[in-house]
């Protein structure tokens, strides 16, 4: 998977998207992430990515030019899959989103900012619309963090137990049940006998009912999905 990230705040990744199993899927070559800074493509002699809205209003527009120059000069390289622009009237992202999102192989993220992008760039360059949830953040590059961070762990070989993506909580709309390590007993708190009990099928049986009850206990809409 490759992950072409666009943004005019590139230091905002320094941090996020070097640690961890984002970057051991890197190092692992499984996973390649550039991140473009859109001022990088702007033909102004200030190199300026924004400007004020037609018709007035509060708040700058990102403009359609670096935009464009910047995807043209991407899509000469290599075919993209998606363009996926990052804003909060987009698609709430899901696990299932995820999972589809996961088997394409390069994919353009485009992280928004003030007042948004101009709405050419979303008719006619993007092709889909992502938000994480319904609330709004000052940018697009949080949202696209989350979204690469979600896409890269469900890359096969990126985790070290390959199964274990599988039995995530959303994976078949049901939470996770409660896992325990030792010691057995703290404080007078006892983890459940059936897990000390050795007994494989009987503990999958208890894992699956816990999972059914937490979640009609803590989300019983991801039932009726
Ligand atoms: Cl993708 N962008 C912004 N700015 N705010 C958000 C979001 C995205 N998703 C939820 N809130």
């Amino acid at each position: 998977m490759r992950l072409d990230i666009l943004t005019c705040l590139p230091e905002l990744f320094d941090g996020p998207m070097n640690q961890s199993i984002v970057r051991r899927s890197m190092d692992k070559g499984l996973v390649e992430i550039e991140i473009h800074n859109i001022r990088d493509y702007s033909n102004h002699k200030q190199k300026s990515v924004d400007d004020y809205a037609f018709g007035g209003g509060a708040g700058m527009v990102l403009t359609i030019e670096p935009i464009d120059n910047c995807i043209t000069a991407l899509r000469k390289k290599r075919n993209y899959d998606e363009v996926i622009y990052l804003t909060p009237d987009g698609k709430t992202l899901n696990q299932g989103i995820a999972n589809g999102l996961s088997l394409k192989q390069n994919m353009i993220l485009l992280c928004g900012h003030y007042k948004g992008v101009d709405q050419r760039v979303r008719d006619h360059l993007v092709t889909r619309e992502i938000s994480i949830g319904d609330y709004v953040l000052s940018g697009g590059e949080l949202a696209a963090m989350v979204l690469a961070d979600a896409l890269i762990r469900l890359v096969p070989g990126v985790l070290n137990d390959e199964s274990s993506a599988l039995t995530d909580s959303f994976q078949d709309n049901l939470l996770a049940p409660p896992v325990y390590s030792r010691p057995a007993e703290y404080k007078g708190w006892k983890v459940p006998d059936i897990l000390l009990s050795g007994h494989e099928a009987r503990i999958e049986a208890w894992r699956h009912d816990q999972s059914v009850e937490l979640t009609k206990k803590k989300r019983p809409d991801l039932l009726d999905e």
